[in-house]
């Protein structure tokens, strides 16, 4: 049976794909497994049936027979681990991998999301001002860092992986309110990401959930 994830039935982004269930569907995509997906209204999300599955009441859920997983970057590594097309076979190289799905999810992030939100719900309040040039300078110093690391080379670390599939969702979620201008090679490295075919279908499928347009190729 096919694996069924979780995503937002309603999106306060609308299917910029910034929610993420993308990062699982780009995963899905790349490893060429088919998928189903239950969208959830909010109020079910809180709900015992899918507390069952994701303690935090968040989305996305993974279901795969017996196996439920919660949490992006588990369910991405499981894919990851069990198909052939997001890790690397050489052992040392895979590890390596690892550590940058792990860098994407642990150090770049948060202070990404903790910018994103105070952009989005802190821009009113009396300490707004004082507080963003500290936050962005966080977002920055580790954009400084990751674009010296990626230098020239088309991915972090040889060929596309798991870890270059997080990084670029993470760093997507900079969004237009932080354009990766300054860092030419990050925003290229993101272009490259998401010209993938793979995540293509994958943003056109969650786009469909608010268009109502089948993705190409669907009925
Ligand atoms: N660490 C978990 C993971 O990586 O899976 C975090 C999961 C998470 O934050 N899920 C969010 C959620 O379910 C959706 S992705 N939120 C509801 C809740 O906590 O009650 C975060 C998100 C939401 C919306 C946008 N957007 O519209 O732009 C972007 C990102």
């Amino acid at each position: 049976m096919a694996p069924t994830i979780t995503a937002f039935e309603r999106s306060p982004d609308r299917g910029k794909g910034l929610a993420r269930d993308m990062r699982v569907r780009w995963a899905l995509e790349e490893v060429g497994v088919a998928y189903d997906v239950r969208l959830l209204p909010f109020e079910a999300m809180k709900r015992h049936a899918h507390l069952a599955l994701h303690p935090f009441g968040q989305i996305p859920t993974y279901e795969e027979d017996d196996l439920v997983l919660f949490e992006s970057g588990a369910i991405v590594l499981h894919l990851a681990q069990r198909h052939a097309g997001l890790l690397p076979k050489d052992a040392d190289a895979r590890a390596r991998a690892i550590s940058w799905m792990f860098a994407a999810l642990n150090t770049m992030e948060p202070p990404i999301i903790e910018r994103g939100m105070a952009y989005l719900f802190e821009r009113e309040k009396p300490w707004y001002a004082e507080r963003m040039p500290m936050l962005e300078q966080r977002v920055d110093v580790r954009l400084a860092q990751l674009s010296a690391r990626l230098g020239d080379a088309g991915w972090l670390d040889g060929t596309f992986s798991a870890g270059d599939l997080m990084m670029v969702s993470v760093l997507l979620r900079l969004g237009s309110s932080r354009p990766l201008d300054a860092y030419p090679n990050l925003a290229a490295y993101v272009a490259r990401g998401e010209a993938r075919p793979a995540y293509g279908r994958a943003f056109a499928d969650q786009l469909a959930v608010f268009t109502g347009t089948p993705a190409p190729g669907q009925a």
